[in-house]
């Protein structure tokens, strides 16, 4: 039997979020349980019973913990499988740098980013068109975000420090969403930030796991 299930979604970000977390970690011991989004399949009750806003990503243990909230998800699959992704509890300092890190990536970056993704990438699939003064004022934020980044990884290699962290994987889905809607400049006409998202992107298990959803994406499509 497997260590745990994780209920996801295909192309859902915060699914990946978790998936990047447990490739990192190179742990495989887990379920993954595709629900359709299109279809509703979050909102039954029986995912509701594991999430009470019936969304996903959510992980069940056969003994019964279960947890939603994909950086809660991360952060406690890091601890409890000890992946080199968190600062040690002993250094206080290092450990409130991630969280500084990791608010910021929530409250300032994911929050409009995601109303982009939403707009850009989500509605297409609901039929309906895309909003474009949400879209570009959230573009505003986002361009403002890394103009305040590109300052900042001018002395850190990583968004939490000079390891790499969870934060740095909390970033990937939504930036990869961003490049699909067209707003990789974003990220490349800014030198620093552009070799922090290289040195993310070149490490082999977000690679490896990047190539293999790319792969199955384009065999679902044919
Ligand atoms: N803050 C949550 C967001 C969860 C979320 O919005 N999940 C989306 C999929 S990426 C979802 O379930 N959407 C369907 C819905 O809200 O009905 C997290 O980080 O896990």
């Amino acid at each position: 039997m497997p260590a745990f299930t994780l209920y996801g979604s295909r192309g859902s970000t915060n699914t990946d979020r978790v998936r990047l977390t447990l490739a990192e970690g190179g742990f495989t011991d887990y379920e993954l349980v595709l629900l359709n989004l299109q279809k509703g399949e979050q909102k039954s009750e029986e995912n509701m019973k594991r999430h009470p806003w019936g969304k996903i990503p959510v992980i069940t243990f056969p003994e019964g913990f279960t947890l939603y909230e994909s950086r809660a998800i991360c952060k406690y699959l890091a601890r409890k499988y000890s992946f080199p992704l968190l600062p040690p509890d002993s250094d206080i300092e290092a450990a409130a740098l991630f969280d500084q890190a990791q608010s910021t990536e929530m409250l300032y970056f994911a929050e409009p980013a995601g109303r982009i993704a939403f707009e850009k990438f989500a509605k297409k699939f609901m039929g309906l068109p895309p909003d474009d003064a949400v879209v570009s004022d959230a573009l505003r934020s986002v361009e403002m975000f890394f103009n305040v980044a590109e300052r900042l990884l001018q002395h850190k290699d990583y968004m939490a420090g000079k390891n790499f962290t969870l934060t740095d994987i909390y970033y990937i889905p939504l930036i990869q969403r961003l490049f699909a809607c067209g707003y990789g400049d974003v990220i490349l006409s800014r030198k620093a930030v552009s070799a922090w998202w290289d040195r993310c992107m070149n490490r082999s298990a977000i690679q490896k796991m990047l190539a293999a959803d790319k792969e199955a994406a384009a065999a679902a499509r044919k």
